[in-house]
């Protein structure tokens, strides 16, 4: 038997730790961390290790699946991508090219053959109607780096091994694995901080990133808002702006600082929960420290100020003077380049939705208003769908509405390796063979690696025959869709070979062999800053104070708080380390164990609503309910519940036996798709207004 190790970085998350894997004849036997790669060093989480779970999932789709009737059947690939791309080009001749839409979920950013390979297919199906993950996410860190740095990937990210002080807001790293930050082991990175400097969370949860920090500070759901323009006030009494660094490069700081100032900081402390006294002892901590980073991730995005938080973020560094400085925040100058001639830079607002008029944003629509978008008879109404790795149905505002709407579409086909909640109601699935065949570059998660990084990642075993790679599935459907049109595809050329172009145009000129000669990867060394000399704006000046940010937060600050109802709780999600958003509940070793699905709510709140400790509880919001089981937690912040997000399993129809047997609702049946960050349309799925109580007999 011929056992050899091969090495690899991850795809299950942001932290791409590199992995080494046992292989025995083509199998792979066992994972473990590499203790070579010098960015990850050898760590791995349990999802790491659970990629053996996937690779050997009997439920798992490895051929095409066709729905007939209330059944599937197996087609062979080249009958099913001709049948993708005809059925797809049959609806748009027939109701016009929007009436077919795409949603686009996690896991295409991580695989080179799906990220590379679906600009292609989505140019060619010309459709406005496209959705993705990101509008549940990150859009408002994107948002804002496109309308002050002028490119929606020129995102700054905390230097977290080099920095003194850091604020952590609405991110939970210590589960996540960081995010928006690609920092492997990032548990150990922050330890190491809180030796030397102060490591701050703010979070209405004391979450595992609280546990080793050197402070919790429990803010209010959904009034970071008011928390961040408190510090930048509180930032002014302590001492001047910080800008010289930036001299000449600034456009417009004095029009942000009067959009933002005039704020008491008992006012704002008022409305976030936050003494004003500890808002001003962070702020001078940071305004003092020679170091500092404020890194707010998705729990201040997928609210209803997100961007307008994002915008103060940026704000807030530059005043303290650190931004695209070693220590504070700078974005990556990755190997592989994202923002070079040709990528997409941002920009907003060119088209609206057809239904709320919501703004596009880089090319898409709000995913919170893609039921709307199907249900809403009329020119434009979305008659068919292609989903790429999304799992909508559990991932998404909206979700029980999609549930209901996906079967009566007059097509479907779902690119996926699971029939769950959502791909049930597909007319055709194709399942791409495991990544592990294939080329990879982590084109993204480099870009957002806190140190600079690259790797090329290199097949473990040869594609079987009747296995088709994600990006010849997305060529499929092209090369179909165009032949149904009349029209001829120009085929891309193989991942190695664009990889290998696409590094040619980066600023190291390292190329493919060198990457390969270099199985663990290489580490270029920590970021430098680069943001003022790559500036995308008109200009060329980092914009302080875009219009309509000024605008938004006139009219929020013009807003009086919002009258909570009698017996209003807010509702915020989290996250596990043995979960991955909806989909890797089937894979023994992440379920086993005691269930993680309960409510978390305060004492205090279970005792004056009569109700105890394991009680099944029904949860209501605007638009659902739901019910589970209620844990006692002084964790959250009283009026203040927690429930994770990606459960909702075991419905009929799904092929996904372990699963189907993992308990807990889905939080997205309580969230209401008109509760959105206005500024961008991203969906606000925390500081969710809703009431609890106990279920009636
Ligand atoms: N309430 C609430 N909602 C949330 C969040 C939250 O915190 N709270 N988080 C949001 C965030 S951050 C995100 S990113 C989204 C995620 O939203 P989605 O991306 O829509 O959901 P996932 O659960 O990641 O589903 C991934 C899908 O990809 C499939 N899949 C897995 N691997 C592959 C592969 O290699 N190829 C293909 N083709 N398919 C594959 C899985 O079977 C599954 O169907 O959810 C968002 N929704
Ligand atoms: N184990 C695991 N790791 C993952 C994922 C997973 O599903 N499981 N998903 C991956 C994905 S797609 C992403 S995008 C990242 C996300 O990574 P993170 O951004 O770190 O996401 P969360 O862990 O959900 O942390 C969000 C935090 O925000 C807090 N929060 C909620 N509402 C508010 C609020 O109003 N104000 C403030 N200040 N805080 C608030 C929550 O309590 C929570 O602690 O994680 C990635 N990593
Ligand atoms: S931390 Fe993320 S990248 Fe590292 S092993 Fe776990 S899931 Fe994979
Ligand atoms: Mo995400």
């Amino acid at each position: 038997m011929a056992t050899e190790h091969r090495f690899r970085a991850c795809p299950l998350c942001e932290a791409i730790c590199g992995l080494d894997f046992t292989v025995e004849d083509g199998r792979v036997r066992a994972i473990r961390g590499d203790r070579d790669d010098p960015f990850s060093r050898g760590h791995v989480c349990p999802k790491g290790n659970a990629i053996l779970d996937l690779e050997d999932d009997p439920d798992r789709l490895r051929m095409p699946l066709r729905r007939r009737g209330g059944d599937w059947e197996e087609v062979p690939w080249d009958e099913a991508l001709a049948e993708a791309g005809t059925q797809l080009a049959a609806v748009q001749r027939q109701h016009g090219a929007d009436a077919v839409a795409a949603y686009l979920g996690n896991p295409n950013v991580h695989h080179f053959g799906h990220a590379a390979y679906l600009p292609s297919l989505l140019r060619r199906l010309r459709t406005r109607n496209i959705y993705s993950a990101s509008s549940v996410d990150q859009w408002p860190h994107q948002v804002v780096a496109w309308a002050m740095y002028g490119h929606q990937m020129l995102i700054p990210l905390p230097d977290v091994d080099r920095t003194d002080w850091m604020l952590i807001i609405g991110a939970n790293p210590v589960a996540s694995n960081g995010s928006l930050m690609t920092a492997p082991g990032i548990a150990r990175r922050l330890e190491a901080l809180a030796a030397r400097g102060r490591v701050v969370v703010v979070d209405p949860r004391r979450t595992e990133t609280a546990a080793l920090a050197s402070e919790h500070v429990a803010i209010l759901p959904g009034t970071d808002l008011w928390f961040l323009l408190g510090l930048l006030a509180a930032l002014r009494e302590a001492g001047p702006p910080r800008c010289q660094a930036y001299d000449g490069r600034l456009g417009d700081f004095d029009v942000a600082m009067a959009a933002t100032g005039s704020v008491d900081v008992a006012d704002a402390a008022r409305r976030s929960g936050v003494p004003a006294d500890v808002v001003r002892r962070l702020a001078g901590e940071l305004y003092r420290a020679r170091r500092a980073c404020v890194y707010g991730r998705m729990g201040v995005s997928t609210q209803e100020h997100g961007t307008l938080c994002q915008w103060l973020l940026q704000l807030i560094h530059l005043y303290t003077g650190n931004l695209d400085t070693e220590g504070g925040m700078l974005p990556c100058e990755p190997v592989m380049p994202v923002t070079g001639p040709g990528s997409s830079r941002g920009r907003r607002g060119r088209f609206a939705s057809r239904v709320r008029g919501l703004p596009e944003f880089a090319g898409e629509l709000p995913a919170s208003a893609l039921a709307e978008e199907m249900a809403t008879p009329g020119p434009g109404q979305v008659r068919a769908l292609v989903t790429c790795a999304g799992n909508p149905v559990l991932s998404t505002p909206g979700g029980p509405q999609l549930d209901e709407l996906l079967p009566r579409l007059d097509y479907f086909v779902a690119i996926d390796i699971y029939l769950n909640e959502t791909t049930r109601h597909a007319n055709l699935i194709l399942p791409p063979a495991s990544p592990l065949t294939q080329y990879h570059y982590d084109v993204v998660f480099s870009a957002f690696a806190i140190r600079r990084v690259a790797r090329l990642n290199v097949p473990l075993r040869a594609q079987a025959q009747h296995e088709r790679a994600d990006w010849q599935i997305l060529e499929g459907i092209a090369a179909a869709h165009a032949a149904a049109n009349g029209e001829t595809h120009e085929p891309m050329p193989e991942p190695r070979a664009l990889i290998a172009a696409r590094l040619a145009h980066g600023p190291d000129q390292i190329t493919i062999d060198a990457l390969e000669a270099a199985p663990h990867g290489l580490d270029l060394g920590p970021l430098e800053p680069s943001l003022l000399r790559r500036l995308q704006t008109d200009d060329g000046r980092i914009a302080c104070a875009p219009g309509f940010l000024v605008e938004a937060l006139a009219s929020a600050r013009e807003s009086a708080p919002r009258t909570p109802e009698v017996g209003e709780l807010l509702l915020i999600g989290r996250r596990h380390v043995r979960s991955n958003n909806s989909w890797m509940h089937n894979a023994p070793r992440l379920v086993k164990g005691k269930p993680r699905h309960h409510l978390e709510m305060h004492p205090d709140d279970l005792a004056s609503r009569g109700l105890s400790d394991g009680e099944r509880v029904r949860i209501r919001s605007r638009v659902g309910q739901v019910d589970v089981e209620v844990r006692a937690s002084d964790a959250v912040r009283v009026g203040v519940i927690c429930l994770p997000h990606g459960f909702g399993h075991g419905r009929p129809g799904t092929r996904q036996a372990r699963a189907s047997k993992v308990e807990g609702p889905s939080y997205n049946d309580l969230t209401d798709p008109e509760f959105l960050d206005g500024v961008s349309g991203n969906a606000a799925v925390n500081g969710l207004p809703v009431s609890v109580s106990r279920i009636a007999g």
